[in-house]
């Protein structure tokens, strides 16, 4: 059997991970991630019949059970996984009762998955009825799109148009736009509902005064998605108090869908 430290699925999760934290996403034990492995990658790597622990999920996910996920650790930092993953990381099956978790490997420590699982778990079922090579959930904290959640209308069409028109490439990662959730007790299976519902109509999910949701198919798609978006609140932040002299109009947008052959969100524009 080959090393799992040596997996790309691995090495790109660390390095993803130690990305994240060096852009200052994810500050302690901020943010969360969780990657959906094919059992034919897993099985080169871990005997897939040796199962070390089972850990109750707490809610039912019918659509995931026998999917394989490599899971960020509860209460562990992203500053810390390149140095020590076995102890940061889990991999875990889901078991055919569809709410226990069967650990293969990590969580060395006696730990456990994040107290964020019921969002990632229940963001991949959404995903995945509407995207079935959605592979990844990502949520950190940046800073300016949590800023800007204190500034700006929460209203879904008004904050993806500001965001629209903050880059011009804007659009063309996201066409769908962002969608919003007012602030919420983290944690819970609400916002974990609450938080799929939103998945089902784009791949990025605002947590008011917290920070976001991203989703994608592979760790480099959600890492370039959010950090796009995090560029556009950035920019909206160094200019939401200054005199607004110059834009991006409905019509260069309209321009942009036609050149990259995208469709911005159904009646996002004029
Ligand atoms: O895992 O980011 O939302 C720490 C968090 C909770
Ligand atoms: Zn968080």
């Amino acid at each position: 059997m080959k090393d799992v430290l040596t997996a790309p699925f691995m090495v790109e999760m660390i390095r993803t991970i130690t990305n994240m934290y060096n852009h200052g996403w994810d500050e302690r034990n901020g943010g969360n991630i969780s990657l959906m492995l094919d059992e034919k990658e897993v099985a080169e790597y871990l005997d897939i019949e040796n199962v070390l622990r089972t850990i109750p999920t707490g809610f039912n996910a019918p659509s995931l059970v026998g999917k394989y996920f490599l899971v960020t650790g509860t209460g562990k930092y992203f500053k810390n996984v390149q140095y020590d993953p076995e102890r940061n990381l889990g991999i875990f099956r889901i078991a055919e009762d569809a709410q226990t978790a069967e650990l293969l490997w990590g969580y060395c420590d006696g730990g456990q998955f994040t107290s964020e699982l019921p969002a990632h778990l229940m963001s991949h079922m959404a995903r995945l009825t509407v995207d079935p090579a959605n592979r990844v959930v990502m949520h950190c904290h940046p800073a300016n799109i949590l800023a800007m959640t204190y500034v700006h209308d929460l209203d879904e069409v008004k904050f993806t148009r500001t965001l629209w028109q903050m880059c011009t490439e804007c659009i063309v990662v996201f066409p769908e736009g962002v969608n919003v959730l007012p602030w919420m007790l983290c944690g819970t299976n609400e916002i974990g509902e609450a938080t799929a519902e939103k998945m089902k109509t784009a791949r990025i999910v605002v947590w008011s005064q917290h920070g976001i949701y991203g989703a994608g198919k592979d760790l480099d798609e959600t890492f370039g998605l959010i950090e796009t978006v995090e560029k556009a609140a950035e920019i909206y932040m160094k200019i939401a108090h200054l005199p607004l002299v110059n834009t991006i109009t409905d019509d260069q947008l309209h321009q942009l869908e036609k050149r990259f052959n995208v469709k911005a969100r159904e009646g996002y524009l004029n």
